[in-house]
């Protein structure tokens, strides 16, 4: 078998023809000629996807024989986006397949975008995660991302009578060649049923979780590739299915229709993505999801450890020489007392080294500090489903309490709140003291961040344990955010320092001279020109609408929230298109023309958040359709917001926003994405904003607004002593309030502006709105000096190397995983 198996298949423009063809004629059954572009790109893909499977079961092959220790990314989202221009880039084969294409009379661009991208996340944390996996793979890291497989993504935004109106993502109509089913790995997982008590013939006291219903959690796996190097790894997602027992069981009981549901309720736990909607209740179905696929990855990675134990000196206790899981955020912090049940009923050990195990194992990255959006389960939800997990959580939560006594004799206060569990009624587990509890190390995503998450979210566990709270400070992968989204760009910096900055940003930081070279300047402007040009025809292609690409395009593109304060743009945009409509010919001269993009989702049950984006679409419609704006403001929201999208957005922009209530933002990541393609921020001190401000310097950036360590004292000010609201802000919103923009029935717009009230104004949106016109003007003015403003630009976006996921995850393997690149490298 070995003799037969293929060495690596060959990848001049002739072969990879006559892979194309092959895989018409014989993977689609299709004739060879006369086919759409839909169908060529299933035969392209299916034609990459060969050669990443080769990379792809070497490298897995090769690990395991080093018995290397592996890093397991546990997330419920990826958004990894469109793979067929990532795969053909990180194999280095975009030019042969561009060429093999062409030869034949098709475009890979075009190919590329009849891909339908997999939405399996809900903004920052899900992309995050997808930038990990390709740094992960790029440099040689032995991981694995475990998640699970929706069949319905992030849901699809229209915009039907200026209202978000929500589409089921079926993104798997037309099948999906990057994954490959495993039939050969499912795992039973149970839910609900009963733990029952006995002894052994030692006479201790063992138990059983039994009965209930079992499902089973079906492996697809994607492979990762990294970018010029042969590893590839895997992302692993589950999907449910029901069992065999289960459907004997039921279906001999007699009751067929009866048994049919059921088949049903066990497909629904993999169904659909849940929104990252404070207000959402009555979720079981997602705890059901975070358990079903916490259970079938734990499993699987310890049927992947146990294969060592045993061999040479191996023992449970090695399990952390050989596994390290992340948690990102808590969403699969029920993994820690399903890996106490594991080695507590199933290996039978004895609580303290169970324990000890498991707090080796496990990290947890919190992403919020917002106490709204910190997970909390009802005790009664969980009994019923996991019963053996609550007695668990119920024993950890007693020793943890013990500790404390110690630490702090008779402090009930402490108790009370540093308890997994909170004494409301129905009592609730708190998921966050959970994973801070079970976890080695806790990292924030921000400086700012991680000083919050320290000082205000678990002042105490930091007494308690003040080397387990670390920053690592968030970042993107250049290869999709630059090389691919970018090429113009790109090809600048190769030009200017060769290939190797894809892989080490640093080397871009020489390049900061040139902002000085005239020359320079001009090659840097029309590359930015380009992409802007590109945008301006696309949104004629897509939308209908025209914008001149010589204007300063300014983005906000992010799920939309009242803490982002989009409502702070919208109504900075209404204050600019009053001036425009009262300015004299004169005035008109000097105000820079500006397109204003504005694009995100709102969870389906946020109200306020749906009624902002109606009302961007009615500014959008007023200003678009007024003689008086033609030449110097457009509005645009863009429907549908998603990483495909940001990918022809963000290469485009001038300027971004990023201006959140200060101390709200736990890092941001778009941020980043934009300055590296040569835009600057309208930004708050928020996030990672603050690091980006070091590292590019004040000059480059134009910050505004209220500080983090000032909001809450502005706050308790305003309650009894409610400032004068700004005259530009009281006739913008009197605008709004006047119907200038429509008068929806519901007042939605009223909700919105009564919100920001200053006696109440919680986001400081009024607060801030004097100085967010400042440093809107500051910008342009920049804008107004070419020359100036390009040198601004060229300094930013050479000076971010630190925001390279390449940087994020060395620090997360040398603080936190303790792991090792293992380079694989193919005979021959
Ligand atoms: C929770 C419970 C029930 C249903 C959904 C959720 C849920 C889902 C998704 C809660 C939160 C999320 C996503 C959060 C998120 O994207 N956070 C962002 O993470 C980025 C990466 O660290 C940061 O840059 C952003 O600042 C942060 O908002």
């Amino acid at each position: 078998l070995w003799k037969l198996s293929s060495t690596y298949l060959p990848n001049d423009v002739a072969s990879l023809q006559r892979s194309l063809v092959r895989h018409v004629e014989y993977t689609l059954a299709r004739r060879r000629y006369k086919l759409d572009t839909s169908s060529f790109y299933q035969a392209t893909a299916h034609s990459v996807r060969d050669r990443l499977i080769e990379r792809w079961t070497d490298t897995q092959q090769y690990s395991a024989k080093k018995g290397a220790k592996k890093v397991y990314y546990l997330s419920l989202e990826f958004l990894i986006g469109r793979s067929l221009g990532n795969a053909v880039s990180n194999l280095g084969l975009r030019g042969a397949y561009a060429e093999a294409l062409r030869q034949i009379g098709y475009d890979l661009e075009d190919i590329m975008s009849e891909e339908k991208e997999p939405a399996l996340g809900n903004g920052g944390l899900g992309r995050l995660a997808s930038c990990f996996l390709d740094t992960l793979a790029t440099q040689n890291y032995p991981a694995w991302g475990y998640g699970i497989r929706y069949k319905y993504g992030m849901f699809e935004q229209r915009i039907v009578n200026g209202k978000q109106v929500e589409f089921p993502d079926y993104w798997l109509t037309d099948g999906n060649p990057w994954e490959v089913e495993r039939l050969d790995v499912q795992y039973p997982v149970r839910l609900f049923g009963h733990v029952r008590e006995f002894q052994d013939p030692d006479g201790n006291t063992l138990y059983a979780w039994e009965g209930g219903e079992v499902v089973m959690a079906q492996a697809y796996d994607t492979p990762i590739p990294g970018y010029g190097t042969y590893n590839t790894n895997n992302m692993r997602l589950w999907s449910s299915k029901p069992s065999h027992e289960f459907n004997l069981a039921s279906f001999n009981a007699g009751n067929y229709y009866g048994a049919v549901e059921a088949k049903e309720r066990c497909e629904s736990i993999t169904s659909v993505l849940y929104p990252n909607d404070a207000t959402e209740e009555g979720k079981r179905l997602r705890l059901k999801q975070q358990y079903f696929f916490v259970s079938a990855t734990l499993q699987d990675i310890y049927r992947r450890f146990k294969k060592n134990v045993g061999r040479g000196s191996t023992t449970m206790k090695n399990m952390p020489d050989k596994v390290a899981i992340q948690l990102n955020d808590t969403h699969p912090a029920i993994a820690i007392p399903e890996l106490m049940r594991l080695l507590l009923d199933i290996e039978r050990l004895p609580w303290d080294e169970a324990w000890e195990i498991t707090r080796k194992v496990f990290a947890y990255t919190n992403h919020t500090i917002l106490p709204e959006a910190l997970e909390k389960w009802p005790v009664p939800m969980i009994t019923e489903l996991l019963p053996r997990h609550m007695q668990i959580i119920y024993e950890i939560n007693h020793r943890f309490l013990l500790e404390v006594q110690k630490m702090w004799p008779n402090d009930t206060a402490r108790m009370s709140s540093m308890s997994i569990i909170e004494e409301s009624s129905p009592k609730m587990v708190r998921m966050s003291n959970l994973a801070v509890i079970g976890s080695h190390t806790v990292n924030g995503v921000a400086m700012i961040h991680t000083k919050l998450l320290k000082s205000l979210l678990f002042p105490d566990f930091l007494l308690m344990w003040p080397e387990k709270f670390i920053n690592v400070t968030n970042g993107v992968t250049p290869r999709r955010w630059l090389l691919q989204a970018n090429p113009a760009l790109a090809s600048i910096y190769t030009g200017m320092v060769g290939p190797g900055w894809v892989n080490d940003l640093k080397r871009l930081e020489p390049i900061k001279t040139m902002a000085q070279d005239p020359q320079f300047r001009q090659r840097w402007r029309a590359a930015k020109q380009t992409n802007k040009q590109a945008l301006a025809e696309w949104l004629y292609r897509s939308m209908n609408i025209r914008v001149d690409p010589n204007a300063l395009f300014d983005m906000q593109i992010k799920r939309i929230h009242e803490y982002k304060r989009q409502l702070l743009n919208v109504l900075g945009i209404v204050h600019r298109y009053a001036e425009i409509t009262q300015a004299t010919p004169e005035q008109r001269k000097t105000m820079v023309p500006r397109v204003h993009i504005i694009a995100g989702k709102a969870a389906p049950g946020y109200v306020m958040a749906k009624n902002l984006v109606m009302l961007v679409c009615a500014v959008s419609e007023v200003v678009n359709s007024d003689a008086a704006c033609r030449d110097l403001l457009k509005v645009v929201f863009v429907p549908n917001f998603n990483v495909s999208l940001a990918e022809i957005l963000i290469p485009a922009s001038d300027i971004s926003q990023h201006i959140s209530t200060a101390g709200m933002e736990a890092s941001g990541t778009g941020n980043m994405k934009f300055v590296m393609n040569g835009g600057l921020i309208v930004g708050t001190m928020d996030g990672a904003n603050i690091e980006i401000e070091q590292a590019i310097g004040e000059h480059n950036m134009f910050t505004f607004g209220a500080k983090a360590d000032q909001v809450a004292a502005i706050r308790r000010k305003m309650a009894h002593d409610p400032p004068k609201i700004d005259p530009r802000l009281h006739r913008a919103m009197g605008m709004i309030r006047a119907g200038i923009f429509g008068k929806p029935d519901d007042g939605a717009y009223n909700q919105l502006l009564d919100a920001i009230d200053p006696r109440k104004d919680v986001y400081l949106t009024a607060h801030d709105f004097p100085s967010y016109l400042g440093a809107i003007a500051e910008a342009d003015a920049a804008y107004q000096y070419e020359e100036k403003w390009t040198a601004k630009c060229i300094e930013a976006a050479c000076s971010m190397w630190m925001f390279s996921s390449d940087r994020t995850i060395r620090e997360y393997a040398a603080k936190i995983w303790n792991v090792e690149p293992l380079p694989f490298r193919p005979p021959r």
